[in-house]
């Protein structure tokens, strides 16, 4: 890249969003070009190869919707799909639109600097480049800088230590291994069975118990993606007219299902206990009062608790095994066989409730009443979402202003979660104050990637060159986003998701998702276009 070269739009990240990105972008005929840190295009899918990790929302609704070509083409084997093959599916879209060669591989963006006499930010990257682009894409990911746990002694650890979220690409043989799972969010749930058929003893070392329910995950059959092709059409509009934006296709369909099915308060015992025989330990949670009445979250989470005891045998397990906080809290997690693992003879939960980590030493890991001898220490910690990637750059916008200061003093205040005041020309995918952790993303960055484009060709045809949003759309907006959640159980004191940002010391607690729903958030984004952007300082 020459010193100083201009563009009209640099994209960072080369994941989901940045590629759609890249493609809009370019149909548009501005010059784009693409800086993606890791050494492939994915994103999340790139770096988060773990074994077992694996997407809960339906492969076809799991997919861009922009080209009949591409999801005719592309063949989906399983009706979730794994790791591999959305990384696969992200790089067959490359190349079929030929975008390959506008990404800049290994090259993490460092600083973007916006010039207020020209309207141009100056971005600067780790391999020395330094241009200026019109506008900038932040397609950064919500969840991209991983939490690396800060549990004293971890760099004296003599055997191996692996990370979740940058997975060795050649995989991990954990065959016979003294291995030790720390964290069980989706990811640490996810690995817990699939290390446990490998390793010779697996300890999973959990602070907070999960709500997980098992996956409807399979092979498709013979014809059945034929068939679910012929069916895009409705199942797209189903998308963007369905609040998490899937066509309830997928796994999450039990929750959709919640809002129809019965009040848990006003279930009878044999109610309750026939939901159980139905539908597992997800028969506990999926009743429509669970989530806006806390006696009823509570009355799920014991029914949940026997849920959990009819597959665990060991009494003392199951009962580690049910989360303390109510559900709803956290993302709900779905899982391919992980409460039957702790029937294994070679797999020991770590209540580390009863016994917290000490320290990681040479040998193994110290709790406060034991030791454990381990080969592997396997991190599924977490990441510090939404705003991490962003707070890591050095983003300066007008009058030199840091971004990461105005967030960490007020919280991540955006508007439509995709722009931010005092930083114009900047775009944000999933931002805070977007759909962001509450949609199938892509059904919500199709959405969001093309009112951006929308909005670019606004200021052509008008020969403008400037967005700014205002404070007063911006405030608004956070009044409004606020306000969709307030008394809500993700809100509530005993809950420490990263939903709120409370998986990271210091951070702001505020919920930095848009819980109105992708029909609701699409009806803004359009209304604001069709007035003519009044949300926003146009120049
Ligand atoms: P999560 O959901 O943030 O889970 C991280 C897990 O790691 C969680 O169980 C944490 O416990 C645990 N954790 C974090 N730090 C520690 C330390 N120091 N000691 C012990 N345990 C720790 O991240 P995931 O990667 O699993 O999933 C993220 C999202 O990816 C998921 O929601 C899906 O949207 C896909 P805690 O709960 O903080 O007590």
């Amino acid at each position: 890249m020459a010193e100083g070269e201009a563009l009209d739009a640099v994209v960072i990240g080369a994941g989901l969003s940045g590629i759609y990105a890249l493609y809009r972008f370019r149909e548009l005929g501005l010059h784009t070009r693409v800086f993606e840190a890791g050494d492939g295009l994915g994103g999340t899918w790139l770096w988060n190869r773990y074994p077992g990790a694996r997407c809960d929302i339906e492969s076809v609704e799991y997919s861009y919707s922009f080209s009949d070509e591409i999801q005719q083409e592309w063949i989906w084997t399983e009706t979730m799909p794994a790791q591999a093959e959305i990384e696969a599916y992200v790089n067959f879209v490359a190349d079929r639109l030929d975008l390959r060669r506008h990404v800049q591989l290994g090259t993490m963006v460092t600083a973007l600097t916006y010039d207020e006499a020209v309207g141009e930010w100056e971005i600067e990257t780790d391999a020395g480049d330094r241009l200026r682009a019109t506008f900038v894409v932040a397609a950064t990911g919500m969840l991209s800088v991983p939490l690396d746990p800060a549990i004293p002694g971890r760099e004296t650890f003599a055997g191996t230590s692996l990370f979740s979220s940058r997975f060795p690409r050649e995989g991990f043989d954990f065959t016979g291994k003294r291995v030790a799972v720390i964290g069980t969010g989706s990811t640490g749930v996810q690995t817990t069975p699939v290390v446990a058929r490998q390793a010779g003893h697996l300890f999973v070392l959990q602070r907070s118990a999960a709500y997980t329910f098992p996956t409807t995950s399979r092979p498709f059959r013979p014809g059945e993606l034929d068939d679910l092709k012929t069916r895009y059409p409705e199942i797209r509009v189903a998308q963007r007219e369905a609040f998490p934006g899937t066509a309830r296709l997928s796994a999450f369909t039990f929750q959709a299902n919640a809002f129809t099915r019965p009040a848990l308060k006003t279930a009878t015992r044999e109610e309750q206990l026939a939901a159980l025989d139905e539908l597992g330990v997800a028969g506990a949670l999926f009743w429509s009062d669970v989530t806006t009445d806390m006696e009823a979250n509570e009355l799920a989470r014991r029914l949940y608790g026997e849920a959990v005891a009819r597959i665990v045998k060991d009494p003392e397990t199951a009962l580690s095994l049910v989360p303390t906080y109510p559900f709803g809290c956290k993302r709900p997690i779905v899982d391919d066989g992980y409460f039957e693992t702790f029937n294994r003879d070679n797999v020991t939960l770590v209540d580390l409730r009863k016994d917290p980590i000490v320290a990681v030493e040479p040998e193994g890991i110290r709790t406060e009443g034991n030791f454990f001898e381990l080969d592997v220490i396997f991190y599924a910690t977490g990441f510090d979402a939404m705003t991490g990637a962003l707070t890591r750059i050095d983003i300066r916008g007008r009058d030199g202003i840091l971004l990461r200061d105005v967030w960490s003093a007020e919280g991540p205040a955006t508007y439509l979660g995709m722009t931010v005041a005092g930083f114009p020309n900047l775009f944000l995918v999933s931002g805070p104050g977007s759909p962001g952790a509450l949609a199938n993303v892509p059904t919500s960055l199709e959405l969001q990637i093309d009112w951006m484009g929308d909005f670019v060709e606004h200021l052509r045809r008008n020969d403008l060159r400037t967005i700014e949003v205002t404070e007063k759309a911006q405030q608004e907006w956070l009044h409004h986003t606020n306000s969709l959640v307030e008394g809500t159980v993700v809100l509530h004191p005993s809950c420490n998701s990263w939903w709120i940002g409370a998986n990271v010391p210091g951070k702001k607690r505020v919920f930095m998702s848009y819980a109105g729903g992708i029909p609701e958030f699409r009806r803004r984004c359009l209304e604001e276009a069709a007035a003519g952007y009044p949300g926003f300082e146009l120049s």
